[in-house]
């Protein structure tokens, strides 16, 4: 376990730092962590009667030179030296941090003063991790790095010096939550609350010196499941009493939980609906017993009818987030943070952006999106996901003069992820899929940051500064390889916007029809004539209407629609002709074979790096990108073949498919 790849921390003393005196003044557990690393970076420590030290780190809450929050701090560098006063000692751990970047970047002691505040409040990453081997699942849901960090052989492990690491790297990037265990929660794992509550206590003492506090999924049967009441009814007093007690005993063993995740009435998941509640009735129950300890409630809004009957043209998935919870607003207790994932599908390549999250404005509402790549090659494919993201923080539901998603969200419930990580050696499977999670807590840090950028630093950090020589064909390999990536993956797979596309159950590989006739409300509706889902609002499922102006109007009109969500809103024959000038049929034609090539040539730019590079994560990225290679063939071929099929339409270039 201890022998993991370091990811983005690489060990040792850091050139520029190591050697030179540090002054740190302030007594607290996590300037002791600052202490920690500074000394592992190679620094000494020195008293404040050697104010020339290097580096200086010092909290001052008062005086107005440092920002009001605890995270935040203002960095100052004056050519040779660097100065941090932060908020408090959170601000003092992120501002190490900061300087760790810029001495890998070339940008040490850089002159000029920085403010640095957290964007959103609230930084957590999700795992989906079981206790037990889920027979489908796997330990880790949707998980593609092996087994989970924490558990093991059925109960938390007990060594848990990967923790501890994890904890670290997280902290580095701004994480300041996390909730160790799957938002479906089985038997097993709802025990957590209870039984297990020791073992959470020790999980918890490794995130503590980080400054990251731990959350729990709960099962809203938890008190007929653990407390053998016979029901769940939020509205049951004796019902209540079970959360305040439950809550009650999380605290006296950790006093620093930050709060619960749920996913109720959601894909079987039980919920308050089973009482004849609603979503409000149910968070509420759970804020009114963490309120006392400061507690939060993450409560999901991924609730859809997961068996509908695929012959209903009627009922759209899509719409179900924003039909179940924006009645509710106003309704959620202060403590509650609605979790919206950033389509209103489910973590396709390409998804409009939730109109949910524009839409509760009497709501805390968080952003959630998902590191690991369950609908984007599930690393097994190089992926990199910041640009997608971006483009969610950036948009503006209401029109470029108002707020953008990142507003909204820095404004109520901050931001959430699933993450990526696992027991693997390399923590993510794809040693490249790191940069995915780097990228998301550098996001939730400052949304403004340039995907390309982060690319950068996070290549810097994690195969040494790319200023010159073999280490700059390394990292020019790299951003190259990835730069692009998620426009790559999305030329190879469903087109347009339409999603899913893949083999049911694993989510993984073409299956053009997999979900086709299922009850699952992700349907594309290909024939003879045409594709896509019509969504608006005249002649569709009215989901187009869930969004303000201008975008339910440029989502509804074939003239203004963008072209890659086109069948994401628009049934259209396939000999439409998108914005680029090309027609439907034609386009998915050309991009899938496009696709291919780009990872062809992502093979060979891997290759260059032969020998540069330490051999198992050569080897390990090598055989990855061949994966990748054969997937995306395959993915070429089914989806051009199944549209040749259906359409009866060549290929204007007369290039090979399969009829
Ligand atoms: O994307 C779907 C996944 C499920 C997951 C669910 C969710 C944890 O296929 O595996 O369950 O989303 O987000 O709750």
């Amino acid at each position: 376990m201890s022998d993991a790849h370091p990811m983005w921390l690489r060990p040792g003393p850091i050139p520029g730092l190591a050697g030179g005196a540090v002054l740190i003044t302030g007594d607290d557990p996590l300037l002791d962590t600052v202490r920690a690393e500074a000394r592992a970076a190679g620094m000494h420590l020195v008293g404040p009667d050697q104010p020339a030290a290097l580096v200086r780190i010092s909290i001052d809450r008062a005086s107005g030179g440092a920002p009001g929050t605890e995270t935040g701090f203002v960095l100052t560098g004056d050519g040779e030296r660097t100065v941090v006063v932060a908020g408090g000692a959170s601000g003092a751990l992120c501002g190490w941090f900061e300087i760790v970047r810029r001495a890998a970047t070339g940008r040490l002691h850089e002159p000029g003063t920085t403010r640095h505040e957290p964007a959103q409040a609230v930084r957590i990453l999700d795992h989906w991790d079981n206790i037990d081997v889920h027979p489908v699942m796997g330990q880790v849901e949707r998980g593609y790095a092996g087994g989970s960090i924490f558990f093991d052989a059925g109960r938390v492990r007990d060594d848990l010096s990967r923790v501890a690491a994890y904890a670290r790297l997280l902290a580095s990037i701004g994480i300041d939550r996390v909730a160790i265990n799957n938002v479906n929660v089985h038997a097993r794992e709802a025990r957590l609350l209870t039984d297990d509550l020791a073992d959470v206590a020790r999980i918890a003492a490794e995130f503590r010196p980080w400054g990251i506090r731990l959350h729990l999924s709960v099962s809203f049967a938890s008190p007929i499941v653990l407390g053998g009441l016979e029901t769940s009814d939020p509205l049951e007093p004796a019902v209540r009493a079970w959360w305040r007690e439950a809550a009650d005993r999380v605290w006296a063993a950790i006093p620093d939980f930050g709060g619960f995740v749920v996913k109720a009435d959601s894909e079987g998941q039980p919920g308050p609906f089973a009482d004849g509640r609603d979503h409000a009735d149910g968070a509420n129950l759970l804020a009114e017993a963490v309120a006392p300890h400061g507690g939060l409630v993450h409560w999901r809004a991924f609730v859809y009818n997961h068996t509908q009957d695929w012959r209903d043209r009627t009922t759209d998935r899509a719409r179900a987030a924003f039909d179940h919870f924006t009645p509710l607003d106003g309704r959620f207790a202060d403590n509650v943070i609605v979790q919206v994932k950033h389509g209103p599908m489910d973590f396709q390549v390409r998804e409009p952006v939730s109109p949910v999250l524009a839409a509760m404005p009497h709501t805390r509402v968080a952003l959630e999106l998902q590191v690991t790549q369950e609908y984007t090659g599930q690393q097994r494919h190089a992926v990199y996901l910041a640009p997608m993201w971006r483009e969610v923080l950036d948009f503006a539901p209401f029109g470029a003069a108002g707020p953008t998603i990142a507003d909204l969200a820095a404004a109520g419930g901050g931001i959430a992820a699933v993450s990526n990580v696992g027991d693997d050696g390399f923590w993510t499977g794809h040693p490249l899929a790191q940069a995915n999670l780097y990228a998301f807590g550098r996001l939730a840090w400052d949304a403004t940051l340039d995907p390309a950028a982060i690319l950068d630093e996070w290549i810097a950090l994690t195969f040494g500064s790319g200023a010159s020589g073999s280490d700059g064909e390394i990292a020019a390999v790299v951003h190259e390889l990835l730069d692009d990536s998620w426009s790559t993956y999305e030329s190879y797979t469903a087109p347009l916007g339409v999603g899913f596309m893949v083999t049911p159950g694993t989510h993984y590989g073409p299956s053009v029809d997999g979900y086709e006739y299922s009850p699952w409300g992700t349907y594309h509706f290909a024939d003879r004539d045409g594709i896509g889902v019509d969504r608006t609002v005249a002649t569709g499922t009215g989901y187009a209407g869930q969004y303000p102006e201008p975008w339910a109007s440029t989502y509804e009109s074939l003239d203004t629609v963008p072209d890659e969500l086109l069948l994401f809103f628009h049934h259209v024959p396939y000999s439409h002709r998108l914005h680029s000038g090309s027609t439907v049929i034609q386009h998915i034609y050309d991009t899938r074979f496009a696709g291919v090539e780009r990872v062809d040539a992502m093979v060979d730019m891997w290759q260059r790096l032969d020998g540069r590079i330490d051999g198992d994560l050569f080897a390990r990225v090598r055989d990855r990108l061949t994966e990748q290679q054969r997937s995306a063939r395959e993915w070429r071929d089914h989806v051009n073949t199944y549209f040749l099929r259906k359409s009866g339409i060549a290929d204007e270039r007369g290039r090979a498919i399969h009829p």
